[in-house]
């Protein structure tokens, strides 16, 4: 074998290691941005699930000719490639717009010299990296001449057409009708299977693996905690009854192409009322019926950009989360930075209250009395802050690079009182804010502390109210001892810094990425779970430790445990307890 070939072989087999969502930009195991983070990239990397196929085709008379059988190749390279960057249509996300206006007057030999090599400010370097061949380069800088091809809309029929109610309400049990602890299950995604794990967080036993749609995404909870409902990246929606005798389906839908978000009506009056979804692809959401996922309502999303306020045909709807104060859904969109507030009461006449905040709206969780919304605006390193009672805007906050909350983590600090956390994919540190406007007014929306992490890749953070420990995961850093293993600091005495402890040894797996993610409180907030996260061909593990002595306490291990992600403990969630 000569040396290229050996080198070609040793990256397939890490590549193997790797879970799915970074095969976009590590296809040969080794990263090919020059100038962007490495966990940055991971994250970003995932092919969009859109098939190339269902997007037309427009040839634009300017352009460099492209066959018919080049566009094909080229709409596939793209869609893998490039559409969780540059966005679909090419208008820009985090990478840089790509529209012929723009890709015309540059022209073959300039495009190809920047796919080719890449750029400092993130684009990688995908051809003298070997990942495109030269022919695949020059076809690119052709394709990118040519109007972006545009994936289907989705429409009331087009979701009606794959909504199912498996079982109507009115043949559902009356009461609960298992021995279950519902209150603390665990709903847990099995990313790569397109299914749920619903594991008994008593006896830490699998109740039912449930098939969904393709990697789910988030897990959430009816307000009365009888629903569960997950969304699939493929816009996949089903709706789970955990009163059955062995929880399972109830009702499916498809609500687009793309998507990562479902929530429920949590308002006083509208118990189970509504679930909302939001869409990457086409970029809108949907309000559907709580009882049955029947489609009721659906708003485009498209509009004007906060900042340099132009039109933005596809701003995808990231986070959405439901107000307790009133009868609203927050619903963040990310390309143009703006915070939908809408008002259910009146779905045929839709109250929506527009809050301009900043670019890329993604994830965010309640402040403990969850009277405020905390939102990372990815790239702008910002936190945005919204009143629920009032529906304004009370702050943006700068942060480090990349803040990655999750949904947060609320604590009581010695000194500056009541702060909500978040961790950073850009850089090592956490970042405390002031959440309480009342007591500690000269701390409330500023970051009052920076705690230095483990380093940068960190998704998610996580602590309870009856716990002393904050946990910060690393899962998309590249040291493995540092994705491998779980930060824990102690609230009261945070100056200390933190505990390493080594979460993926525990789980005494083989060989695999045993990438460690998403720490997750069980009810009573003694116990912390987390996902050990391998590629499909490798065993995963769900760790649990003790809270107080930060010990070992079990490893859920089971063949049928492939690819575990997110988990959500039906408690914590329903109430938004983080
Ligand atoms: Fe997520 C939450 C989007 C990659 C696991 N992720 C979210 C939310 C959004 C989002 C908008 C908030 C939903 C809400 O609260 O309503 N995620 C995206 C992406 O666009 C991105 C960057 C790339 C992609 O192509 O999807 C992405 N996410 C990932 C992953 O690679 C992760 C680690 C594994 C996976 O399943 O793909 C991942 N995301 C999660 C999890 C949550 C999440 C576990 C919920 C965390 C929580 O505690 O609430």
């Amino acid at each position: 074998m000569n040396h290229r070939k050996r080198i070609l072989a040793a990256g397939i087999a890490a590549l193997a290691t790797l879970p799915f969502y970074a095969a976009g930009v590590f296809a040969q195991g080794k990263p090919v941005h020059p100038g962007t983070p490495e966990e940055d990239l991971r994250y970003k990397g995932a092919p969009t699930v859109i098939k190339p196929e269902e997007a037309k085709e427009v040839l634009t008379p300017k352009a460099p000719p492209v066959t018919p059988e080049e566009f094909a190749r080229a709409k596939q390279i793209y869609f893998e490639r490039c559409a969780g960057c540059h966005g679909v249509l090419r208008k820009g996300a985090t990478g840089k717009p790509l529209t012929p206006d723009i890709t015309l007057p540059k022209g073959t030999e300039y495009l190809k010299v920047f796919i080719g090599y890449g750029s400092p400010a993130g684009m990688p370097n995908w051809g003298t990296s070997g990942e495109l061949t030269e022919k695949d380069v020059d076809l690119m800088a052709r394709f990118l001449q040519h109007e972006p091809p545009t994936p289907p809309e989705y429409g009331l029929a087009d979701m009606k057409a794959t909504w199912k109610v498996i079982v109507p309400p009115e043949k559902r049990p009356k009461q609960k009708m298992n021995n279950l602890n519902l209150e603390n299950l665990f709903s847990v995604t099995l990313r790569d299977a397109g299914e749920v794990a619903l594991i008994d967080g008593d006896s830490k036993k699998i109740v039912n693996i449930v098939k969904t749609g393709y990697a789910v995404h988030i897990s959430r909870l009816s307000a009365s905690g009888r629903y569960l409902f997950v969304i699939g990246r493929d816009a996949k929606i089903n709706m789970i009854d955990l009163w059955m005798e062995q929880p399972d389906n109830v009702a499916e839908i498809k609500v687009g192409l793309e998507a990562r978000s479902v929530e429920t009506s949590k308002y006083k009056g509208f118990e189970d009322k509504y679930a909302i979804a939001g869409t990457y692809w086409p970029p809108q959401y949907v309000i559907m019926n709580g009882d049955t996922l029947e489609p009721l309502k659906i708003q485009a999303t498209r509009g004007m950009t906060v900042d340099t306020q132009e039109y933005h045909p596809e701003p995808r709807v990231a986070s959405i989360v439901a107000s307790h104060f009133k009868p609203e859904f927050i619903v963040n969109v990310k390309e143009t930075g703006k915070i939908l507030v809408v008002n259910y009461k009146d779905i045929d006449n839709l109250n929506t209250t527009e809050i301009g905040a900043a670019r890329f709206l993604h994830d965010g969780g309640w402040d403990s009395t969850k009277r405020y919304f905390l939102v990372a605006a990815n790239q702008s390193n910002k936190i945005a802050v919204v009143d629920a009672k009032t529906g304004k805007r009370v702050a943006l906050v700068d942060v480090g690079k990349i803040p990655h909350p999750g949904r947060g983590a609320n604590f009581v600090h010695p000194k500056y009182g009541p702060v909500w956390a978040t961790g950073h994919l850009g850089d090592e540190s956490i970042a405390l804010i002031g959440t309480d406007p009342v007591k500690h007014k000269q701390y409330a929306w500023k970051v009052v502390q920076t705690l230095k992490g483990q380093g940068g890749g960190s998704l998610f953070i996580k602590t309870h109210p009856k716990s002393k420990n904050l946990w910060v995961d690393t899962t998309l850093n590249p040291d493995p001892k540092v994705s491998q293993t779980i930060a824990v600091f102690d609230i009261d005495n945070l100056g200390k810094g933190y505990a390493a402890l080594p979460v993926a040894e525990w789980a005494g797996l083989g060989e695999g990425a045993k990438r460690v993610l998403q720490p997750e409180y069980n009810k009573a907030g003694d116990e912390v779970w987390f996902s050990v996260w391998s590629a499909k061909n490798h065993q995963s593990a769900i760790v649990v430790v003790d809270d107080k002595t930060r010990k070992l306490k079990a490893v859920i291990k089971d063949p049928r445990l492939i690819t575990p992600t997110g988990k959500f403990n039906v408690n914590n969630t329903q109430h938004d307890v983080y």
